[in-house]
Formats: C-alpha cells, sequence, structure tokens
C-alpha cells in the first residue's frame, strides 16, 4: 500500500478518494505538521501533500528516500522546488480546475469592494463617529464602462475577465504569450505591453504565478507608471509585488487604493497597511469556501490516484 503524508488537515470528502487503497498520514487535533515533523516522517512516504505555506526544497526531497509524487493541493507550485524534484525523478502535480473560479470570483469581489469602498464602511459604520450618509459623498469609483488590465491571463485571468465583461468593464492584458484570437474575442480582450497596461487601466489584477521572473514585477517604477485612480488587486502571490514600495504609493495616494488577498511575509503584514483606509485586506482567502475546499482535496486526491492508477488525467507540472 503507498503512503500518503498530508502536511495539514485535509477536508474527509476528499480522502474518501484515497481510503482503503492508500495509508494516510495527517495532522488529527491540529491545522499542520510542522516542518520538523515532515522531516522525521518523510522516509517512509510516497507521496508529499504540500499546501502553498509548505516550503517543499531539497532538504525534504533528499529525506524522502522513497518519494514519487507530491501532490500539491493548491494551483500555484512556488512552494516546490520543480527543478529539483525533476532531477530526482519526483512528478508534481497540482489543481488548476478547481482553484479556478473561487479565486477569479474573489478578485472581482476583491475589485468591487476596493472601488466602492464596501470594507472602509463596514469599519466606520461600527465606529462611533460612524460614516457620513450625506448626499455629497462621493467615496467610491464607478466599475461599470472602466478598463480592467490583467496581468497573467491564464485560467484565473480569463474566468475574472469573464466577470468584468458581465460588468461592463473593457479587457486589456498582458501575458507571455498572446491568447488566439478566439479567446481574446470571448472577453473582446485587447494584448498589450505591460507598460501600457500599467499606464492605462483603471483596474489592474495580478493573475500570473510566482517564478523567479515574476519576482517583485511590480515595484516603484510601475506604480509610478499607474493613473492615479488606479486600483490594484493581488489575489496571485505577495513575492510578484515590492510590499514597501506598493505601501508608498498608497500612503502617498500615487494610486487610489489596493485590495490584496496575499503578501510578501504571509501571514505577517506590514503594520502601515493595516492603517491605511485605501486598502482591502484578506487573509490568502480566495477558495476558502468549504465547497470549493472539498472540489479542490477531491482534485488533489485524483491526482494521487490518476498517478498510479491511470484512472484520472493528472495535472503534471514537471
Ligand atoms: C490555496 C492557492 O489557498 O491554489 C493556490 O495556489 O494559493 C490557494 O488556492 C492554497 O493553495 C491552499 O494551500
Amino acid at each position: 500500500m503507498k503512503r500518503v503524508l498530508i502536511t495539514y488537515r485535509l477536508k474527509p470528502e476528499g480522502l474518501t478518494v484515497l481510503n482503503d487503497k492508500y495509508e494516510l498520514t495527517l495532522p488529527k487535533d491540529r491545522s499542520f505538521f510542522s516542518r520538523e515533523e515532515v522531516l522525521e516522517l518523510i522516509p517512509e512516504y510516497d507521496v508529499l501533500v504540500p499546501n502553498f505555506s509548505f516550503f517543499t526544497d531539497k532538504e525534504i526531497m533528499d529525506r524522502g528516500v522513497n518519494l514519487e509524487l507530491i501532490s500539491n493541493f493548491g494551483v500555484g507550485f512556488n512552494n516546490i522546488d520543480v527543478d529539483y524534484a525533476t532531477r530526482k525523478g519526483i512528478v508534481v502535480t497540482n489543481i488548476p480546475k478547481t482553484t479556478r473560479e473561487p479565486t477569479a470570483e474573489f478578485a472581482f469581489a476583491l475589485l468591487l469592494g476596493a472601488a466602492r469602498r464596501i470594507g472602509y464602511y463596514d469599519r466606520k459604520i461600527r465606529t462611533p463617529q460612524g460614516v457620513s450618509w450625506g448626499t455629497y459623498t462621493d467615496a467610491g469609483l464607478p466599475v461599470f464602462g472602466k478598463t480592467l488590465g490583467i496581468i497573467g491571463m491564464g485560467r484565473i485571468g480569463q474566468s475574472l475577465a469573464r466577470r468584468a465583461v458581465a460588468s461592463g468593464m473593457n479587457i486589456i492584458y498582458n501575458n507571455r504569450n498572446r491568447l488566439a484570437e478566439d479567446i481574446e474575442k470571448q472577453y473582446s480582450a485587447r494584448f498589450v505591453s505591460k507598460d501600457e497596461l500599467l499606464k492605462t487601466a483603471d483596474f489592474i489584477s495580478l493573475n500570473a504565478p510566482s517564478t523567479p521572473e515574476t519576482y517583485h514585477m511590480i515595484g516603484e517604477k510601475e506604480f509610478n507608471m499607474m493613473k492615479q485612480t488606479a486600483v490594484f488587486i493581488n489575489t496571485a502571490r505577495g513575492d510578484m509585488v515590492d510590499e514597501k514600495a506598493m505601501l508608498k504609493a498608497l500612503k502617498e495616494n500615487r494610486i487610489w487604493a489596493a485590495a490584496l488577498d496575499v503578501f510578501e511575509n504571509e501571514p505577517h503584514i506590514l503594520p502601515e497597511l493595516l492603517e491605511l483606509d485605501n486598502v482591502l485586506l484578506a487573509p490568502h482567502a480566495g477558495t476558502k469556501t468549504l465547497e470549493d475546499r472539498i472540489a479542490m482535496s477531491v482534485e488533489m486526491a485524483q491526482n494521487i490516484v490518476g498517478f498510479y492508477e491511470g484512472t484520472y488525467p493528472i495535472s503534471r507540472v514537471n
């Protein structure tokens, strides 16, 4: 029986795909195994299931002498040294199907929330001084008729575009490769350079993967290129943005607002960001619904079954 080490508390519905056929170990009384615990256990296991916060590096793979598969619980795999896994002949899989719609939905919720200042209103209305109910209040920004610039037009970017188009937005995008014409047509999306996108978009959403090439791809120079009324949304990975430069841009009102689900040093958030009214914050919650977590668990488990039994197509990243 193949042995599977899961570093976090997975939903039982996901486990039913594996039960009886695989021997599973996962933390029962808390959310995560510590790195030390994984290092201790890993030599006995064939499969490792990390989540985005478990760094699966050389040390883990070298200790995992029986490791054949790393079945990542997430679409992003910047937590895994994929090159090293490839060199060791370890297969790495991810879960692009079930993370697509919830992440796009959350990105759009953040876009609307930041534009219409929902977090700000909610915060203020609860305070003794309250909010202004006056006729002259013009705190928000409309979304209808505005341009959304999507950096990274993969699955999640396209699902975000679909929602934005339905809300009357125009789409421009930048991507490693230009999309096929029929796909562009679906969203009336126009391919532009990154600079043009930064200069002309009213809303800018980051939906690209975190790689060494995309590290700090949005920094001081990029924030300075944006419109003063720009809203920046990040549901991808925190390390793609120079957080200090973003803080400066927000403090100096160089841009209008930011809506953030991810941070450079999660779960640590720059304390000064917490003090700003033009920032909407979430705790890496893009896929945090019970239904989506169950679906993600099943997709992850099917990667394992597919790998060993060939009964499901698997999503390989190497
Ligand atoms: C999850 C994510 O919260 O899929 C990803 O890459 O960042 C999120 O969907 C995470 O993977 C859970 O570990």
